[in-house]
């Protein structure tokens, strides 16, 4: 089949963008943590490892995002729950059925996803993803996004996780179709929150972005066993709380000057590697309209390199005036 495709991976844990055809020899392999296949279309898993997410790509051939580990995995379901496990990490992943109650999904789901981590000893949360349909649509009297953030700040509060210190790095996006996608990686031991001193910490937002702040941090720096990582939230064009810039090229700018500072204020505190945003191991860049992909590949390949691994996806920031969110990692 595919075999040679991708080698059998002996490498540190980690993520890598691999081509949509190695999809089906990974997701059966011992050392595959996940694979989020940001397809077009709903569809059922093929097997414990494989996550659709509904985040069409824009462009390029077809990857997925392959998260592997050098450790053998152990997949087991958890409640609502996938889950895939090493003796330092647990990845977990679940979609719910669509609903008009997004609030009420969210705090189910984040208080399932506490209460799955603290019941299985991995109790930090390190990374989240929160893929939503309709974000910018109103419901309720208040749009989606808002709507989520009160039902994620709920959820926290009540599990006593609303300790700043303690949140996550996170993107938070709209999705094409499906219910609340989320997915996450914790560990049995805290990683150390970064924030960005250009910008306001998400958590301390004034209430007229809605009535309950986003629970994230601007980035996460963990120590593995392996190495450090770096993840990167998602990062937008905003400046202290204010969202800035009608263009899509400003907008790129603001948010690329937000990513360095994340990196350096890594640097700077914690003795990161690196200092400037090529040096990452690869970015994920979302854009409201799929037709500003070509623009916006343009203008971060001649800032980035030619080289920086970049993934391309269809989906809805959660401001409305905002045009791109980008996110970044490095192991
Ligand atoms: C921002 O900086 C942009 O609610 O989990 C980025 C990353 C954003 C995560 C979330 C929201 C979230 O406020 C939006």
């Amino acid at each position: 089949m595919n075999a040679g495709l991708i080698p059998a991976y002996t490498g540190p844990f980690g993520m890598a963008y691999v081509p949509d055809e190695a999809r089906a020899e990974l997701v059966g392999d011992r050392h595959t943590l996940a694979l989020i296949d940001f397809g077009a279309r709903l569809r059922p898993p093929d097997g414990v490892a494989d996550f659709p997410v509904l985040l069409p790509q824009i462009g390029g051939p077809r990857v997925c995002e392959y998260w592997h580990s050098a450790e053998p995995v152990v997949h087991d379901r958890y409640g609502r729950f996938e889950g895939a496990r090493t003796s330092e990490l647990l990845f977990l992943r679940a979609l719910q059925p669509d609903s008009a109650h997004i609030e009420h999904e969210a705090q189910t789901m984040y208080a399932a996803l506490l209460e799955t981590l603290r019941a299985s000893g991995y109790p930090y949360l390190v990374r989240v993803w929160n893929y939503l349909p309709r974000i910018n649509l109103e419901e309720a009297g208040r749009e989606r996004y808002q709507s989520f953030c009160v039902g994620r700040a709920a959820a926290l509060e009540a599990l006593r996780a609303l300790d700043d210190a303690r949140l996550p790095a996170a993107s938070g996006l709209g999705s094409c179709a499906g219910g609340l996608q989320i997915f996450a990686v914790a560990a049995r031991e805290p990683g150390v929150q970064i924030e960005n001193p250009r910008q306001v910490s998400a958590f301390r937002y004034p209430p007229r972005y809605g009535p309950r702040s986003p629970s994230f941090s601007r980035a996460t720096l963990k120590h593995w066993r392996e190495g450090v990582h770096l993840y990167i939230s998602g990062t937008a064009s905003i400046v202290g709380h204010a969202s800035l810039h009608e263009t899509l090229e400003s907008q790129l700018g603001e948010t690329l000057a937000n990513i360095e500072a994340v990196v350096r204020e890594a640097h700077r505190a914690e003795g990161l590697a690196i200092r400037t945003p090529d040096e990452l191991s690869l970015i994920k860049v979302y854009l409201r309209d799929p037709a500003d992909a070509p623009a916006a590949e343009a203008w971060l390949r001649e800032r980035l390199g030619p080289q920086l691994p970049m993934l391309f996806l269809h989906g809805d920031v959660c401001r409305s005036e905002l045009l791109a969110e980008i996110e970044g990692a490095y192991f």
